[in-house]
């Protein structure tokens, strides 16, 4: 890998992932380059590069994902290198051989390596004889049902069966029984050509009540990669995490090395180079298994940053420059415990429906190990072309009690309306037994949630809540009450809110 020092990076994104990148690069001495859809003209992301320019109307698709336009950017602001952020262009093989050739660097990996992980299929070919555990199932792609009825009376029901080109709980299918097996394999064959444009489907024993734990890893170009340890994801619905903490509160140290090193062994099966996360199942009696690799930095890497340290978006650019990474993996050590809640304009209390809107109040948390990475203000529409998230709220502490402790505070003093966050849903998680405990899994949402329980659910709050109320109700002699009257059932969050 060549050495180039990077002097102007234009961030491929919008939102708080654009300002974030951007901060770190201005504290590198690196001029930042915005690119925005019409839909984003007054984002503060635009306002805190030092050159921006408009590609074009809100849909993604006529913007953020149009690779030429991008490309063409680069080349007339003379721009070094590219960082994608999440999501859009993030794991676009075409856009790195586009930046590629139009002579730009993109933070990230080799296009073969994303292309490798994209494919489950091949990615699981790829880490094989690489002493990485695999959930028992099929090699390849099952090419019938005579293969798939042999492999599932092996391995036994209930099964999973998962499309190569899917990835992030897209195009999946539980079979639990053989008469149903016929069916599933035919529903999954064809959904996957419809989704993906590729029947390849391959089977796996179905893991129930796993927990979803990744691993950090960062690689540079001469050959040294190191994990950067692991984030607990298990807080999630429909396949959006909505509550990460680090480290997991039940790895035990040897746990976390051998997690940590077939990690590191999946980076190396592809020669793999900046920041990624390798993604494991982790059953009920301890076992892990490999499910993917993501070839991007991620939502949730701000956890990450807390415990260790480290500058996620700092060391992407210095490996895409050529430099070594400036530490080996016995100078790592985690450092406290780090949560993050995403706070996203959805309803809580109405199967998490999208809220669209104006953030006519919009105060975050401030105070000692509190960060908020958002890209919103106050008076701002949250636009429906995008992802409603609004940012993501991250609390460290010496210990997971106190990170806990903290978040619950943080999220007391937040103050948003005009929307319906996840806000309340987060408050709850945080007071539940099963996440204080450490005690749950990919199914928590699904076996502790209802949202009646949103509304006083910790006493806590419920005896708040009653001294907020008879304060207003005393109130009312000398002056008109406020808001509280009207409603029979005014949930607690929401009156501290006020
Ligand atoms: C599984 C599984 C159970 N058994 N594979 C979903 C996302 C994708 N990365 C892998 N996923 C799963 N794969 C086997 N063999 C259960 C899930 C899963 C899941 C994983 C992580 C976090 C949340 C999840 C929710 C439902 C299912």
């Amino acid at each position: 890998m060549a050495n180039k020092k990077i002097q102007k990076l234009l961030v491929a994104n919008r939102g708080e992932i654009a300002l974030r990148v951007m901060r770190s690069a201005r504290e590198m001495g690196i001029s930042t380059v915005a690119v925005y859809s019409e839909a984003d003209r007054n984002a503060p992301f635009v306002r805190f590069a030092d050159e921006a320019v408009c590609i074009g109307p809100a849909a993604s698709k006529e913007s953020y994902l149009v690779i030429d336009k991008i490309v063409g950017v680069c080349k007339d602001l003379k721009v070094d290198a590219v960082h994608p952020g999440y999501g859009f262009l993030s794991e676009n093989g075409d856009f790195c051989r586009a930046l590629e050739k139009a002579g730009v660097i993109f933070v990230g990996p080799s296009p073969n390596a994303m292309k490798v992980m994209g494919d489950k299929l091949a990615a699981k070919e790829a880490v094989k004889g690489h002493g990485v555990p695999l959930v028992p199932g099929t090699e390849g792609a099952v090419s019938g049902l005579e293969e798939a009825m042999a492999v599932a009376k092996t391995i036994t029901f209930p099964i999973l069966i998962k499309a190569a080109a899917g990835g992030g709980g897209k195009g999946m299918r539980i079979v639990e029984r053989e008469s149903d097996l016929k069916e599933g394999l035919e529903r999954a064959i064809s959904e996957a050509q419809n989704a993906f444009g590729d029947g390849s489907v391959f089977i796996e024993k179905y893991v129930t009540g796993p927990r979803h734990i990744e691993v950090q890893i960062m690689a540079d170009g001469h050959g040294n990669t190191c994990y950067l340890f692991e984030r607990e994801c298990s807080v999630q619905r429909r396949h959006q995490k909505v509550v990460e903490e680090a480290p997991s509160a039940v790895l035990t140290p040897e746990l976390r090395k051998r997690m940590g090193e077939a990690a590191v062994a999946v980076a190396r099966s592809v020669d793999y180079t900046g920041a990624g996360t390798v993604e494991f199942l982790l059953d009920s009696s301890m076992e892990f298994y490999f499910m993917e690799m993501n070839t991007r930095l991620q939502v949730e890497h701000p956890v990450t940053e807390m415990i260790t340290g480290l500058d996620l978006v700092k060391l992407q650019i210095r490996v895409a420059e050529g430099e070594k990474l400036p530490f080996t993996q016995g100078d790592l050590k985690i450092n406290g415990h780090a949560i993050e809640v995403r706070v996203y304009a959805e309803d809580p209390a109405n199967n998490f429906l999208p809220d669209i809107g104006r953030l006519t109040t919009y105060r975050p948390p401030q105070g000692l190990g509190v960060r908020v990475d958002d890209g919103f203000e106050e008076g701002m529409d949250i636009p429906i072309h995008y992802d409603p998230m609004i940012a993501k709220l991250i609390t460290h502490g010496a210990t997971r009690e106190e990170a806990i402790e903290r978040m619950q505070r943080a999220i007391d003093d937040y103050a948003i309306s005009g929307v319906e966050t996840t806000l309340g849903f987060c408050r709850f998680t945080m007071g539940h037994e099963a996440f204080r405990s450490g005690k749950y899994d990919t199914h928590f949402v699904r076996d502790h949630f209802r949202p009646e329980l949103l509304d006083g659910q910790d006493p806590e709050e419920q005896a708040a809540a009653a001294a907020v109320a008879a304060l207003l109700f005393e109130g009312r002699s000398q002056r008109p009450a406020p808001a509280a009257t009207g409603t029979s059932t005014v949930s607690a969050w929401k009156l501290k809110r006020r």
